[in-house]
C-alpha cells in the first residue's frame, strides 16, 4: 500500500497497537523483540501524530504515560472487597501447622495443591478495569479503604491501560504489588546523591515514595513496575477455577506475574520451593521478603474463608531478616598471610539472616570512615544469603558519650613490627614478614588449602598450634612432622595423626601451577599461578625470571612482576622452596605454552544474567585459562557474549552489534572442548 493513502488516524492505532505490544514484550514478558532506540522512534512518531492532531489523543495511548497535571491531594477509595493482609510463618515448623489446619478444613487425607509465590517487597494496589480500560488504582491502605493514585499508577508501564485479548469480564480488580527492582533503585539512588537529595534506605520505600507523589511525572521518572497476584471485583464474566490457572489468564490479559510462580502438591514440596528460592533470592532483581503459599482451588480457598483480616487459604513463609541492630563491643586488628592489617568487628551476638553473627570484617580504616564508626555503637548488621554478614551502618543517634574512636595501630599486634601503608592503598600491612607469626601461621594455612596442596586434615587451628608451640615455621617444616609431634596437639589422637601424615604424604604429587599458588606470592591467585606455569613450564625458570619476562604472561601486569620477582630475590623464600623439593614435592613438567597459543588469546569476552551451573566470577576465571581477556562491558572489540539467564541490556547491545553469543550450554560445551569443568 502507497503510504500516501494510509491516514493520520490509521497510523496513530498501528503505532499504538505496535507500541501496546512491545511494551508487554518487554515489561511483562521479558522478551524485548526490538531495542530501546528502534522503541523510541515509534513513540516519538505517534507523539508527533498526536500533537498535530489533537483530536486524536486518547488516554490509554502510550503517549499518555508520562504523568498528568500535579494533584492537591489523593482522594480516598472503599475496596468493594477488602484486601487482607496474609498470616505469617517463621518456620518449618509453623507452615506445617498451617498445612494441618488446611487440612482439617477442609476434611482432605491427601496432598493439597498449592500455588507458589515470592513475596515482593512493595506496596500492594488494587486496579479496577471496566470494559477492559483501566478506570482506576488504588492502594491497600488499612484494607478497607485506600488512596486514589490512578494518575501514578498510569505511569507504570507494565500495568496495561486496556486489557489485551478478550474474554475479559466487564468489571474486572486486579491487584499485585508494585515494586522497584533493585537496578532501579541503584539507579534513582544515584542520581538522588548526584543532586544532593535524600537517599532511600530500601527499594520498599522508594517504591512507596514514588506512588506517593501528587505529581506524577516524577512517578514516571521512577523504574516501578507491578506484578499481580490475585482478582477482587470479577462481574459480567468469569474467571479460572484455580489461583495458578486465573495468574495464567492475567498474564494473557497484559499483566506481568511472577515467572518464579509455581504449583505444587503437599506441603513437603512447598519447603523444597522456599528453600530453592531462598538460595535464588540473591541473585533475583528484585527484593523479596518469603514465600506466599495459597490454596490453588479457588472452591477450596471459599470453604476455607477467613479468620480476622487474613485468609485461611495463604500463608506467607518468611526468610530470616536480613538486618538487626546490635552493639559494636570492639575493634581488633588481624594480620594477613600478605601482613595486611584487617580490623574485625567484635559485636555483642545478634540473629540475622538465620545464623548468629558475633565477629564480622570491617576490611580497611577506609570502611570504618565511611562508616563513621566508633566503639560502644548501635549497628545495623545485614546478612544476605550466604554472604558473610557486614556492618551496613551506625545509628548516629544513639552513639553513646563515651563512644571510641577506632585508630589503626602503630605496631604489629602480633609481632610487633613498624605498620606501613602505601600511598594511595587502603590497606595497612605489618612490615615483619615471615618474622611475623601471624603472617607465618596465614601462609602455612594458604598452602594447606584446597586450591593450592590440598592437605586433607590440615586445618586452621592445628596450624595455629604449631606455629605457636614452635613445632612448624615454614611450610616444609610440616613435611617432617612426625606422629609423636602430631598426638601432643589438641584433639590429635594416634589415628588422626596417622592420617594426616598420609595426607602430607599424598600432597607431595602436585602440579606446578598449584605450587606456584600455594606459595602465596602477593597477587599471584589460581589463573595467574597457571599462565605462569604454562608459559615458563619449570620451577627453575620462574626463579630467576626478569620483571621485563613476566610481563608477557597472560594477566601479569608491572605490580604482579614485580611482586613475583621480589619474591624469588628473597633468600628465606628461596630456602623453603629448596626444603620443599627436598622433602619430595614433585609434579609433572606442564607442557610448555605461549600465550599465544591459548585457545581464547587475543580475545575479548563478556560474562552477562546469571549462570546455574557456576557462579560469574568461576566463568571468568575459566576464560581467563583459556587465554581471554574479561571485561565488563560489550563494545565494538568484544569477541563474544555468554549470556546467563535474565540477561538485559549487554545481551542486548551484543546482538545489535552482531556480537556472538554464547548461551550457558554452549558455553561449557567449549569449556568442556578445552579440558576445562564448571
Ligand atoms: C506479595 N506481596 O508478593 C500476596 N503477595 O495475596 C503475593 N501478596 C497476597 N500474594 C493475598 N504474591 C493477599 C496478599
Amino acid at each position: 500500500m502507497n503510504t500516501t493513502e494510509i491516514s493520520p488516524h490509521q497510523r496513530i492505532s498501528t503505532l499504538r497497537e505496535q507500541l501496546d505490544r512491545h511494551n508487554y514484550q518487554y515489561h511483562v514478558l521479558d522478551e524485548p523483540e526490538i531495542s530501546d532506540a528502534e522503541y523510541d522512534i515509534l513513540f516519538r512518531e505517534l507523539q508527533q501524530l498526536e500533537q498535530n492532531h489533537p483530536e486524536l489523543v486518547q488516554s490509554d495511548s502510550p503517549t499518555q504515560r508520562v504523568g498528568a497535571a500535579p494533584l492537591e491531594g489523593f482522594g480516598s477509595i472503599q475496596h468493594e472487597i477488602p484486601m487482607l493482609s496474609l498470616d505469617n510463618a517463621f518456620s518449618d515448623e509453623e507452615l506445617g501447622d498451617f498445612n494441618r489446619r488446611v487440612s482439617e478444613g477442609l476434611k482432605a487425607a491427601g496432598a493439597i495443591e498449592y500455588a507458589c509465590e515470592p513475596k515482593l517487597d512493595g506496596i500492594a494496589v488494587s486496579l479496577l478495569y471496566e470494559d477492559g480500560r483501566l478506570i482506576r488504582g488504588a492502594t491497600r491502605g488499612d484494607g478497607y479503604t485506600g488512596e486514589d493514585i490512578t494518575q501514578n499508577i498510569r505511569t507504570i508501564p507494565s500495568i496495561p491501560l486496556k486489557l489485551r485479548g478478550t474474554g475479559w469480564p466487564a468489571r474486572l480488580e486486579v491487584r499485585g504489588e508494585i515494586y522497584m527492582p533493585k537496578a532501579g533503585f541503584e539507579a534513582l539512588n544515584q542520581r538522588q546523591q548526584a543532586k544532593d537529595d535524600k537517599l532511600f534506605a530500601n527499594p520498599r520505600n522508594a517504591a512507596a515514595g514514588s506512588l506517593r507523589q501528587l505529581d506524577s511525572k516524577v512517578t514516571a521518572e521512577r523504574q516501578l513496575e507491578m506484578c499481580a497476584y490475585s482478582a477482587g471485583i470479577v462481574e459480567g464474566g468469569s474467571l479460572p477455577e484455580a489461583h495458578g490457572a486465573i495468574l495464567k489468564q492475567l498474564n494473557q490479559w497484559g499483566f506481568r506475574i511472577n515467572p518464579e510462580m509455581d504449583v505444587v502438591s503437599g506441603v513437603e514440596a512447598c519447603v523444597d520451593y522456599y528453600n530453592k528460592l531462598e538460595q535464588k533470592r540473591e541473585q533475583l532483581p528484585y527484593e523479596i521478603d518469603g514465600i506466599v503459599f495459597k490454596v490453588n482451588n479457588l472452591a477450596q480457598q471459599q470453604q476455607l474463608g477467613f479468620v480476622a483480616r487474613a485468609p485461611r487459604w495463604a500463608i506467607a513463609r518468611k526468610f530470616p531478616a536480613q538486618e538487626a541492630t546490635t552493639e559494636l563491643l570492639d575493634v581488633e586488628f588481624q594480620v594477613g598471610r600478605t601482613g595486611v592489617l584487617t580490623p574485625v568487628a567484635r559485636l555483642k551476638p545478634v540473629f540475622v539472616g538465620g545464623v548468629t553473627v558475633s565477629n564480622t570484617t570491617l576490611h580497611n580504616m577506609d570502611e570504618i570512615e565511611r562508616l563513621d564508626l566508633r566503639i560502644g555503637d548501635t549497628v545495623v548488621v545485614h546478612r544476605a544469603g550466604d554472604v558473610i554478614p557486614k556492618v551496613a551502618r551506625a545509628l548516629a543517634d544513639k552513639r553513646p558519650e563515651d563512644a571510641r574512636e577506632i585508630v589503626l595501630p602503630s605496631s604489629c599486634p602480633d609481632c610487633g613490627s613498624d605498620i606501613e601503608q602505601e600511598e594511595g592503598e587502603a590497606a595497612a600491612r605489618c612490615s615483619g614478614g615471615l618474622y611475623c607469626q601471624a603472617q607465618r601461621k596465614e601462609a602455612i594455612k594458604h598452602f594447606a588449602s584446597r586450591k593450592a596442596m590440598d592437605i586433607e586434615g590440615l586445618g586452621d587451628k592445628l596450624v595455629e598450634q604449631l606455629v605457636d608451640q614452635e613445632q612448624i615455621k615454614t611450610a616444609a617444616d610440616l613435611f617432617s612432622l612426625t606422629e609423636a609431634q602430631l598426638v601432643r596437639m589438641e584433639r590429635m589422637g594416634p589415628k588422626s595423626a596417622q592420617n594426616l601424615l598420609k595426607a602430607l604424604e599424598t600432597s607431595k604429587k602436585t602440579s606446578l601451577n598449584r605450587f606456584i599458588f600455594a606459595l602465596g606470592i602477593r597477587e599471584v591467585g589460581e589463573v595467574t599461578a597457571l599462565n605462569l606455569a604454562n608459559y615458563f613450564g619449570s620451577l627453575d625458570e620462574l626463579r630467576v625470571v626478569t620483571e621485563e619476562a613476566l610481563i608477557e604472561v597472560a594477566d601479569v601486569g608491572p605490580i604482579v612482576a614485580a611482586h613475583i620477582a621480589r619474591f624469588f630475590k628473597q633468600p628465606h623464600n628461596l630456602e623453603v622452596i629448596d626444603s620443599l623439593i627436598a622433602a619430595g614435592i614433585h609434579w609433572e613438567k606442564p607442557v610448555k605454552q605461549d600465550a599465544s597459543e591459548q585457545p581464547l588469546a587475543g580475545q575479548s569476552w563478556v560474562l552477562t544474567g546469571t549462570l546455574q551451573s557456576m557462579g560469574r566470577n568461576d566463568g571468568k576465571k575459566l576464560l581467563q585459562q583459556l587465554g581471554a581477556k574479561v571485561a565488563g562491558s560489550v563494545s565494538a572489540k568484544t569477541t563474544a557474549l555468554v549470556a546467563g539467564e535474565k540477561a538485559g541490556s549487554k545481551l542486548k547491545k551484543a546482538t545489535e552489534l552482531g556480537i556472538q553469543v554464547l548461551d550457558e550450554s554452549a558455553f561449557i560445551e567449549l569449556l568442556t572442548e578445552h579440558g576445562l569443568q564448571p
